[in-house]
Formats: C-alpha cells, sequence, structure tokens
C-alpha cells in the first residue's frame, strides 16, 4: 500500500492533471513477466509483483473468434477491445499472490482484495505476434537467411522452400541427418560423402553413384538410411552399391513453430472500485511478452499448411 501511494504521488507530480484524475504512463511492476494458466481454454494473462507490495494485473477477455484459437495465430496483430467482458483489472493484497489465484477453479480464500481497480469501456488491448522461429523456421539447422529465404529458393522443386523444407533435397533423407553424416565437408561447412562440392543435404545422390539415394532405399519405407550393409554403411553412401528401388513418396514435412506476443494497451482507465472513483488512466502501456505452445504444423508440396495437434506447451 505504501508503495502504491509512493508511486501514486510521484506520477501525480510528473503529470498533474485539471480535473483530479492522475494519468500514469507505467505501472512500476518489478516482475515483468507475463504469465497465463497455459491452455488455449484460458482467457486470463495476469502479472504480479511480490516485491513491498502484493500486487497483480491481469487482463481478462473472452475472444468473440473463438476460431481464432489465440496463441497459435499467424496474425500480426490483434486488436481486442476493453468493454463489459474484456477487462483489465489491478488489485492490490494483504498477502503474496501466486498463480493459483488466477488458474484455479475456485481462487483461494487468502490472500485478500484490499483495493481493486477495473477498466472501463473504451480503448484497447493490441497483441504483436511474432514468429519464435525466424532463424530458423523449419528447425532443420540451417539458418534461414543461408537457406535462400528471401528468393524463396527450391533445391528439390517440390513446391516448398527450403526455409521450411525438412528434407532440401528431396531424397527422404531428412537436412537435420545429412548434417551429421561423418564425412569430409563442403566449403559451407556441411558433411559432403561424394566430394563433389555439393552438400548431403542438398545432393540428391549423395555417393554419385548414379542412383539417387531416394531409390536406394531397399524396403522401400521412404527412409534410405536404414538400409545398410554388415559394416553398417548405407548404401545411399556406399558407391560400391548402386541397386535402384521406384519410390514414390515422399517423407511428411512437419514443422513445429511458436508465436511470441507483445501485448500492449491503449487508452486505459481504471477505477478503483472502493468508492472514491479514483482513476488511473494510461494511454500506452507495455503489458508484457507471452509466447504460445508450440505447434506442429504439416506444409504440404501446394504449400497450404495443415495444423496438426499441439506439442507441448512452453512454461510461462
Ligand atoms: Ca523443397
Ligand atoms: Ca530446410
Ligand atoms: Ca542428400
Ligand atoms: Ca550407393
Amino acid at each position: 500500500m505504501r508503495k502504491v501511494l509512493s508511486f501514486f504521488i510521484a506520477v501525480s507530480l510528473l503529470l498533474s492533471c485539471d480535473d483530479g484524475e492522475i494519468i500514469v504512463t507505467d505501472f512500476n511492476f518489478d516482475d515483468p513477466q507475463l504469465q497465463w494458466c497455459g491452455d488455449t481454454e484460458s482467457h486470463v494473462l495476469f502479472k504480479i509483483n511480490n516485491t513491498g507490495v502484493n500486487e497483480a494485473i491481469a487482463f481478462r477477455f473472452d475472444l468473440d473468434t473463438p476460431e481464432l484459437q489465440f496463441f497459435t495465430t499467424e496474425e500480426e496483430r490483434i486488436t481486442i477491445p476493453i468493454n463489459a467482458t474484456n477487462q483489465i483489472i489491478y488489485r492490490v493484497f494483504d498477502g503474496q499472490v501466486d498463480r493459483n489465484y488466477f488458474c484455479n477453479e475456485i481462487p483461494p480464500v487468502a490472500p485478500r482484495v484490499t483495493e481493486e481497480f477495473r477498466s472501463t469501456s473504451g480503448g484497447e488491448v493490441i497483441l504483436t505476434s511474432t514468429l519464435n522461429t525466424l532463424t530458423d523456421h523449419d528447425g532443420d539447422g540451417v539458418l534461414s537467411s543461408n537457406e535462400g529465404i528471401d528468393v524463396e529458393r527450391d533445391t528439390d522443386g517440390d513446391g516448398i522452400p527450403d526455409y521450411l523444407d525438412i528434407d532440401d533435397d528431396g531424397d527422404n533423407i531428412l537436412t537435420r541427418v545429412e548434417r551429421e553424416v561423418e564425412a569430409a565437408t563442403s566449403v559451407d561447412g556441411y558433411p559432403d560423402s561424394d566430394s563433389d562440392g555439393i552438400p548431403n543435404y542438398l545432393d540428391a545422390d549423395d555417393d554419385n553413384d548414379g542412383v539417387a539415394t531416394r531409390n536406394e532405399d531397399w524396403n522401400q519405407n521412404l527412409n534410405p538410411d536404414d538400409d545398410r550393409n554388415e559394416e553398417g554403411l548405407a548404401h545411399y553412401l556406399n558407391p560400391e552399391i548402386s541397386d535402384s528401388f521406384t519410390v514414390t513418396g515422399s517423407r511428411e514435412n512437419t514443422i513445429t513453430r511458436s508465436f511470441r506476443y507483445l501485448l500492449t494497451i491503449e487508452n486505459l482507465t481504471l477505477v478503483n472500485q472502493g468508492g472514491d472513483g479514483e482513476q488511473i488512466r494510461l494511454q500506452n502501456y507495455e503489458l508484457g511478452y507471452i509466447s504460445s505452445p508450440s505447434q506442429n504444423i504439416v506444409i504440404d508440396p501446394a504449400g497450404e499448411n495443415e495444423e496438426e495437434e499441439d506439442g507441448a506447451g512452453e512454461d510461462q
């Protein structure tokens, strides 16, 4: 409480206002970490501060487009109006507050709220999203900038650009695997088994025996890597073996992605629910960052993305 009062006084000194309202531009939360309860059904985001004063600011909302699947959207900017259902609530407590207060179905009896401010209608919350995997979109270990993202290079011509293709040469040995083959390296530092200057992950015939790697798939299970001689050398890396099998299928192109959201609030007015009508006004307030759970998506050669089941959620 003491901190809140001193904070209010400090702010009103900075920005005094004719009608007695207090206009502030920032809260001084020591812990900037924005949290959520960890599932896509949960529509509350909160930030807790237990240093000096026990306080929390929460954003409870109800998106009117549930199919948008908040936290798994590619939309670069989402605007949520502040109104009767989408509310910002700032509370001060008489003791330490933790995430259970927001995430339990029945909130704990303690701590108790000693002061509460609620938003009035007007203003908005803006979510700006950034892909977490911007540097290596397909997670194959080769940076997107080195996979020709600027020109949408498509080495195997399957319609999936290299930066989104987990098997860049279309030979059914994933790039991640081809990067780790033990061999002399090409000029760019990646393994190049046949020393033809093309690294394995971009070489559709890795042993240069005239049979494409994808056709050196003896059991035709879309994985030439498990067809090997007694010494354990895979036939696709063995120029002495050149049996060819007809393999038409390709590995499913599944990539994992998640998004990082920046939440900012514009033109927020919070009103003290205690009766005296005291107001806090924020013109532009950065609430914080939050990450979506990771999500697997299949990118098919036609370039259409299809969502798979969600992966493990990130601990936020
Ligand atoms: Ca491709
Ligand atoms: Ca790739
Ligand atoms: Ca290859
Ligand atoms: Ca071979």
